[in-house]
């Protein structure tokens, strides 16, 4: 039998106790230099451990949730060579795999940001936590035989992982757009960001961007930039609504429920109009839409260190008094920072409340890959003319923005119209 070789997880900077939340491999797998053994989560975060030896896999010696830090042994491997002894005899020079990472925006504003640590055999820095392509070795070596920039393929895998079929699928939609457009270049020629000396006009304070907002911003940036977005504007009667909500909170003042909040009602409505409208429930993949059985909704959620998404799931298997309790714990994770990955995917549709705050409508920016966002602000009351009289109405403002390659300015209205009437009379949503 030849030598077991214990993996440990190498210097990851200034990080210890962090969860382990993927393991790729189990007993009896071999494994190639290079290839990710576990996720690590950190701050948001994940990190990708690199096997720093090849074999084949005898034991694993942590499980799903095992918090470690520098030094803390993973798995060991029979046979093969570590790549501390590889580069000792072979001095070859590092494999590009090892260095080649670029920076690629995560597909939601919060989205774990997915980096591959150097192995332990290199005399790397510990690494720093930053915008990075998530791809293993392989694939990256599939993606520059290819031509492939990595930074502008879409995951698909865990945790914002590239996996080689997306590398494929974003190779043959640029062999196939290219010609279509007949665009000379998909880059937009802008005039460089203007660099201006402040302090010459006055005191200034420099402040660096959250993590947060640099991941968002990037977000943002390209969602703006993608997708030719029409915004829709609607008014909701809510006076029925929010008297209930105002009733039932004082009844459960008593009983200790959990308090409704019109987000909650919200995204209720929004499940069954998206029931009635499905393509508002869709992502645009090349030539076709991924029309999603799921009601997965996000929900914007404004932090000290800047907007995060969360996602309520299966929405439309949940009561309103459910929703409302999820959204409070998820908003109340949010601001401390301890939501996970997977609290942050999957969503169809996403609402931006501004209504805790105030507002006429804005124009929300769609969460790409979605295809439409609901933009809310704070409800007032409104003369309404009922053939009559003016009767004081409380009015809700709806602000939808929908991507016009999908959606049509009358679906879209539609859509508005119909989450009006399912707001202003909510027995509508039991039909
Ligand atoms: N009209 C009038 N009042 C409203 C309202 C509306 N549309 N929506 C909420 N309110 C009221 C609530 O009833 C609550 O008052 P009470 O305590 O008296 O009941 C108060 O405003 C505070 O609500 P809230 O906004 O804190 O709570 P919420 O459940 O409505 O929303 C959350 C939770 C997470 C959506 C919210 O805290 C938040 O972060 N909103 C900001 C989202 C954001 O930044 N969007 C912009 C993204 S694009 O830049």
């Amino acid at each position: 039998m030849s030598q077991l070789t214990e993996i440990k997880v190498p210097d990851i900077g200034d990080f210890s106790d962090v969860p382990i939340i993927e393991i790729y491999i189990k007993p009896g797998d071999t494994v190639a230099l290079d290839d990710a053994l576990v996720t690590l989560e950190s701050d948001k975060a994940t990190m990708d451990v690199p096997a720093t030896a090849s074999g084949v896999v005898r034991e694993v010696l942590v499980k799903l949730g095992d918090r470690v830090s520098e030094g803390c042994p993973l798995i060991r491997v029979e046979g093969g060579l570590s790549a501390q002894k590889e580069s000792e005899t072979a001095k070859q020079p590092e494999s590009p795999a090892k260095q080649d990472t670029v920076a690629v925006p995560a597909s939601t504003p919060a989205q774990a940001e997915a980096v591959t640590l150097p192995s332990t055999a290199q005399k790397e820095p510990p690494l720093s936590l930053g915008g990075k392509v998530h791809a293993s070795p392989s694939v990256r070596a599939y993606a520059r035989e290819l031509g492939a920039d990595l930074s502008k393929v879409t995951p698909s895998g865990p945790n914002g992982r590239i996996l080689r079929e997306d590398v494929t699928a974003w190779v043959k939609n640029a062999l196939t757009a290219t010609p279509r457009t007949g665009a000379p270049g998909s880059g937009l020629d802008l005039l460089p960001w203007p660099k201006v000396d402040f302090s010459k006009f006055g005191d200034i304070e420099v402040r660096p961007l959250s993590r947060i907002q640099k991941i968002s911003g990037q977000n943002l940036a390209r969602n703006w930039v993608m997708i030719p977005a029409v915004t829709y504007h609607e008014e909701a009667d809510i006076t029925e609504l929010e008297a209930f909500r105002i009733q039932v909170n004082k009844e459960n003042e008593k009983t200790g429920n959990a308090k409704l909040t019109m987000l909650a009602f919200l995204i209720k409505a929004s499940v069954c109009a998206l029931q009635q409208f499905p393509t508002f429930n869709s992502s645009l993949d090349g030539d076709n839409l991924i029309l999603k059985k799921y009601f997965h909704i996000g929900f914007a959620a404004d932090t000290p260190n800047g907007l995060v998404v969360p996602v309520i799931k299966n929405a439309d298997r949940k009561g309103i008094l459910e929703i409302a309790q999820e959204t409070g714990e998820l908003a109340r994770q949010a601001r401390e920072g301890t939501l996970k990955p997977g609290d942050m995917q999957g969503a169809g549709f996403t609402i931006s409340s501004l209504g805790g705050i105030g507002g006429t409508s804005f124009s929300p920016i769609i969460n790409a890959p979605e295809a439409a966002i609901l933009g809310v602000n704070k409800s007032t009351l409104k003369p309404v003319w009922d053939g009559k009289a003016f009767q004081p109405r409380l009015t809700l403002p709806l602000s939808l923005t929908a991507d016009h390659r999908v959606v049509d300015g009358a679906l879209a209205t539609r859509f508005n119209v119909c989450l009006a009437q399912l707001l202003a009379d909510f027995r509508r949503v039991t039909l």
